[in-house]
């Protein structure tokens, strides 16, 4: 974690920590096919992936001086975190920067421009520009590289930048056997002409000149992607050529003046397509995009709802009622994590306990497996049916989007619940049913039903 966790966090994250390893063991025991603990395990991974091995996504950053590598890094956060030029060549010696926020940070290597017009602002003791990029790539290897140009400089001296960049990837190779998918973007496309016309504020200015516009971002980008394309040691690795805008201006004190951004929301999902799972978290924190916080809040939900469907097939009865339910809490704190809350535990069970869909939420938490018998199972006709289980959770997911991603209230919330629910227990069946045929000679006979 590149961040200083408080104390609630470091207890949530010890919970998760403590139930993500209790299902593994308990995975081990069951007497499932083994595709389908495969499975299980797999979703357990993502699970822990996302929520405990969180990491700053890295990026670097490589383009000429004043291409917008800078004010690209401030336009992924939203705010100013990183030095704009506005006149001088302003990022000295390639260096990884954790660029960080409230909600996270981001390692950028902001790399120095690579054709010089002047000295740098910050001093360089590196010979030239090329070797100061690859002197910190051999400590870290960027997840993504991007590569900037100037939309309205893109046919003049490419060459030479795709040179260094070839350079660059063969680094990479040599020290860490990865080439990394490559993101092609030409800045500024907000001053092509007309120069009038704004991108940005769809529908106010005349369609003709739009149109006249978006013609010239897309020559400019056939441009960019001919000349990558020439080169078959980067074009293997080139996933996207766009156009953006990522023009923001601040005051002194860092108060946005002006948002003239443009496509950055498409180029924050193709970062996030290419990132491995450790970073994608942080990464929608970082940037915002409802979109994909959804999207990752979705995938969480169906991971845990598979994951209790198979918990509670374990034979042993009230064995699985903890984890079903620590399971859900954690599931709720890791929503709510990805909206840019910090992991806590009080505000989860507090969120599952106003929902009313979890009697003992607050209460394992507090006193733990024992009390929670007390409550939910004072009997041991209390297995939860696997379709109860996956419902449940998938409505608990629901319910947590709804509320923490969406800003709705805790009753919209409520109906969230009431209607993923309701959608679930089909689906739930089948889960069931095929977690059921899974197991290698146990009783087909689904337990009585409980609440979830
Ligand atoms: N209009 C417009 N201006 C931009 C855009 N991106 C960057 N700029 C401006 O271009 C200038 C240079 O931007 P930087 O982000 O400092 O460029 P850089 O690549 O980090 O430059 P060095 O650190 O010197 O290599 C600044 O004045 C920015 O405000 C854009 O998409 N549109
Ligand atoms: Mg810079």
């Amino acid at each position: 974690m590149p961040q200083r966790e408080t104390e609630e966090e470091a207890k949530m994250r010890k919970i998760i920590a403590d139930n993500i390893r209790r299902v593994e063991e308990m995975l081990q025991f069951l007497p499932l096919h083994p595709d389908t603990v495969k499975d299980l395990r797999a979703k357990v991974g993502l699970l822990r992936t996302i929520l405990l091995e969180q990491r700053a996504p890295a990026f670097a950053l490589v383009g000429r001086r004043g291409a917008g590598k800078s004010s690209l890094v401030n336009a992924l956060f939203g705010s100013r975190v990183a030095e704009v030029g506005h006149v001088k060549s302003q990022t000295g010696q390639g260096k990884w920067f954790d660029y960080t926020s409230e909600r996270g940070a981001m390692s950028v290597l902001d790399t120095r421009g690579i054709q010089e017009g002047s000295r740098p602002a910050e001093a360089d003791s590196a010979k030239d520009a090329v070797a100061s990029i690859l002197a910190p790539l051999k400590r870290k290897v960027p997840d993504v590289i991007l590569f900037l140009v100037k939309g309205t400089e893109a046919d003049s001296g490419i060459d030479a930048d795709l040179a260094v960049l070839e350079r660059i990837y063969a680094e990479i190779e040599r020290e860490h056997r990865f080439r990394p998918p490559l993101v092609a973007i030409a800045t500024h496309c907000d001053v092509l002409e007309p120069k009038a016309a704004r991108l940005h504020l769809p529908g106010v200015d005349a369609p003709e000149d739009i149109d006249e516009k978006l013609a010239r971002v897309a020559e400019v980008e056939h441009h960019l992607e001919t000349k990558i394309k020439e080169r078959p040691k980067l074009a293997a690795h080139l996933v996207w050529t766009r156009g953006v805008s990522s023009y923001m201006s601040f005051r002194d004190g860092g108060e946005l003046r002006g948002d003239e951004r443009w496509r950055i929301d498409e180029l924050v999902g193709t970062l996030f397509k290419h990132l491995p799972d450790a970073g994608r978290g942080t990464f929608v924190r970082i940037a915002r995009v409802r979109g994909l916080q959804e999207q990752l809040a979705t995938d969480l939900t169906r991971a845990t709802a598979v994951i209790c469907t198979g918990v509670a097939a374990v034979p042993i009865p009230i064995a699985d009622v903890f984890p079903i339910t620590a399971m859900q809490m954690a599931l709720v704190a890791g929503i709510a994590w990805l909206s840019g809350r910090p992991l806590d535990k009080k505000a989860a069970a507090e969120f599952l306990g106003a929902l009313g869909a979890n009697v003992g939420a607050a209460v394992v938490l507090r006193e733990g497996f024992r009390a929670l018998m007390k409550v939910v199972a004072p009997g041991l006709g209390s297995m939860i049916s696997g379709a109860i289980a996956f419902a449940g959770t998938m409505a608990v997911g629901a319910a947590a989007r709804q509320y923490f991603l969406r800003g709705g209230s805790i009753e919209d919330a409520r109906r969230a619940f009431a209607d993923a629910k309701a959608a679930a227990e089909d689906e739930g069946k089948q889960q069931e049913d095929e977690v059921r045929r899974g197991m290698n000679g146990s009783p087909g006979a689904r337990p009585p039903e409980d609440g979830a």
